[in-house]
């Protein structure tokens, strides 16, 4: 097949590593990356966007790859400056990142869509491939759990993920809607894969847009996720975590099971070939490979290996 046009999912650090070694192989005018935004939040009085950050800042090759998330080389003055007068500093934010989240913030205010500011400060960061909000309009992830709901962020940073969880609820989601570049998207495209990303917090609330899963089941295209959970853990993050809470089996498998009305391929890791006929069971095509993306040539080789299930078909 000569086109390969790839619409791929991504929410958190595991997405933005397979979004960069799909962009290595692919074209700018073959990818368009859809980050989820539920994790957004308003922070210290700017907008704060990281899902869309890390897969920008990735793709930039600025990205703090030890980190996952945030800049290179970045300094943390104006955090030290604010804890001494007092201001909330357990939400991490380096000087050069403050840049992004300050213009960002401006020109949301100024009446711009997050998709037309995503847009600008890509073009400024030099990332050629399109990288696209799953919606405009706000929509903010809960994660109900034994402490009660509580906001996304102030879960997984704030509280690091120790409260157990029961349940997520996307707050705002009803009002969301498909954006014209997405449906654009997804109307060319020629495959969707979902980045290794955390099914619940990270993928969910992208397929809960009004019409995003009708959308993407009625394109009849290959829909190939990929799976988080390698050898019954998580690579980062509490997606295993929260298999474990949710009463759920803690391993490829289930993930597979989660995704059985969507997905028509999944992609597992060599270690848990043992799954593979009972995902196949399922009547998901499944490729068996190495996923643990610890290189650059893990990422590009990861990328390829995916990419060859579409027009196989
Ligand atoms: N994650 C943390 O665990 N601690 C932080 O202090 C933190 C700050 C931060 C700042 C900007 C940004 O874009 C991401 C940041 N993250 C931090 C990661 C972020 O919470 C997660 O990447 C997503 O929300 C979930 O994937």
């Amino acid at each position: 097949m000569d086109r390969r046009r790839i619409v791929a999912l991504s929410g958190g650090v595991g997405g933005a590593k397979l979004a960069l070694g799909l962009s290595r192989v692919l074209a700018a005018s073959e990818l368009t990356v859809i980050a989820n935004t539920a994790d957004d939040f308003e922070h210290l009085g700017l907008y704060i966007a990281p899902d869309l950050d890390t897969v920008m800042y990735t793709l930039a090759g600025i990205n703090n790859a030890a980190q996952g998330w945030g800049l290179a080389d970045e300094s943390w003055q104006c955090m030290a400056a604010l804890e001494r007068l007092g201001g909330d500093s357990w939400f991490r934010l380096g000087d050069r990142d403050i840049a992004t989240h300050l213009l960002r913030s401006q020109l949301l205010a100024q009446g711009d869509s997050l998709t037309g500011v995503t847009a600008r400060l890509c073009r400024a960061l030099g990332v050629e491939h399109r990288l696209l909000p799953m919606c405009d309009a706000k929509v903010d992830t809960w994660v109900m759990t034994d402490q009660g709901e509580l906001p996304f962020q102030h879960y997984f940073v704030r509280e690091q993920c120790r409260p157990v969880a029961s349940g997520f609820r996307f707050a705002g989601i009803e009002q969301a809607r498909i954006s014209t570049a997405v449906q654009q998207a997804i109307d060319d495209m020629d495959a969707l894969v979902v980045c290794p990303s955390n099914p619940f917090v990270s993928v969910a609330p992208i397929l809960a847009v009004p019409g995003m899963r009708q959308a993407l089941l009625a394109s009849g295209k290959p829909r190939i996720v990929v799976s988080p959970i390698i050898g019954g853990q998580a690579v980062k993050g509490p997606a295993a975590k929260m298999l474990a809470e949710l009463s759920l089996p803690v391993n490829a498998l289930a993930v597979a099971s989660h995704y059985r009305d969507f997905a028509s391929h999944f992609v597992l890791d060599s270690a848990d070939t043992c799954y593979q006929s009972a995902i196949e069971a399922l009547g998901l095509q499944v490729l068996v490979c190495n996923t643990l993306m610890q290189t650059l040539d893990d990422r590009i080789t990861l990328a390829s290996r995916v990419l060859s299930q579409v027009g196989q078909d």
